[in-house]
């Protein structure tokens, strides 16, 4: 099977990474909206008006996606898939400013997965013109081109996601029951 699975909010922690930037920011510090009560996917909207670009400048510097941590237990899960005998892409979204964002997730897949894993990287705006039988990703609508994309829709479980219509990945320890089930 050829299993997509975007990049950010599933294998690198993009909220922790903007969590831990805003608790250095003074004027941000006492209003970090915590992790469980996130219900916009693009987290400035959690935020109210006057704080919005302040937030966004975070995700804008150099090194915030470089810096990212990994989620738990994704890159066990990418090398199970491969010595299962699947095909995996990273298919992810570069900011409309991609000007560090594009680097540093090259940048960020050597360090946590290699080189070699640089070479599944697909940079897509519209991810519904990628062709694959699974997209593993944390935006609660995948949108784009074509309506009915050829891959299936697996939702990364996330609070921002829970009103999302597909089947859902809560732990990626249990990918291989997921991906059975779907
Ligand atoms: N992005 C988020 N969440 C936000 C704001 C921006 O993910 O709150 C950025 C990071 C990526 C892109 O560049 O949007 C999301 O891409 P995908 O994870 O959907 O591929
Ligand atoms: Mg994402």
């Amino acid at each position: 099977m050829m299993i997509l699975t975007d990049q950010d909010g599933v294998l690198a922690d993009f909220e922790l990474g903007l969590r831990d930037a805003c608790k250095r920011i003074p004027e941000l510090r006492d209003k970090i909206v915590e992790y469980k009560d996130r219900v916009n996917f693009s987290a400035v909207k959690d935020y109210p008006e006057h704080l919005r670009s302040r937030v966004a400048s975070i995700y804008h510097r150099p090194r915030f996606f470089r810096n990212l941590k990994m989620v738990s237990g994704a890159r066990k899960a990418l090398f199970e898939m491969l010595e299962d005998g699947h095909e995996v892409r990273i298919c992810t979204a570069p900011l409309t400013n991609y000007r560090h964002c594009v680097l540093e997730k090259f940048e960020w897949v050597e360090e946590h997965l290699g080189h070699d894993f640089t070479k599944r990287i697909i940079l897509a705006r519209d991810k519904t013109v990628i062709r694959g039988d699974y997209l593993i990703d944390d935006k609660p609508v995948v949108e784009g081109s074509y309506d009915s994309p050829l891959w299936k829709r697996i939702v990364f479980d996330c609070p921002y996601n829970k009103s999302a219509v597909g089947i859902r990945l809560v732990d990626w320890s249990n990918w291989r029951q997921v991906l059975k089930g779907g």
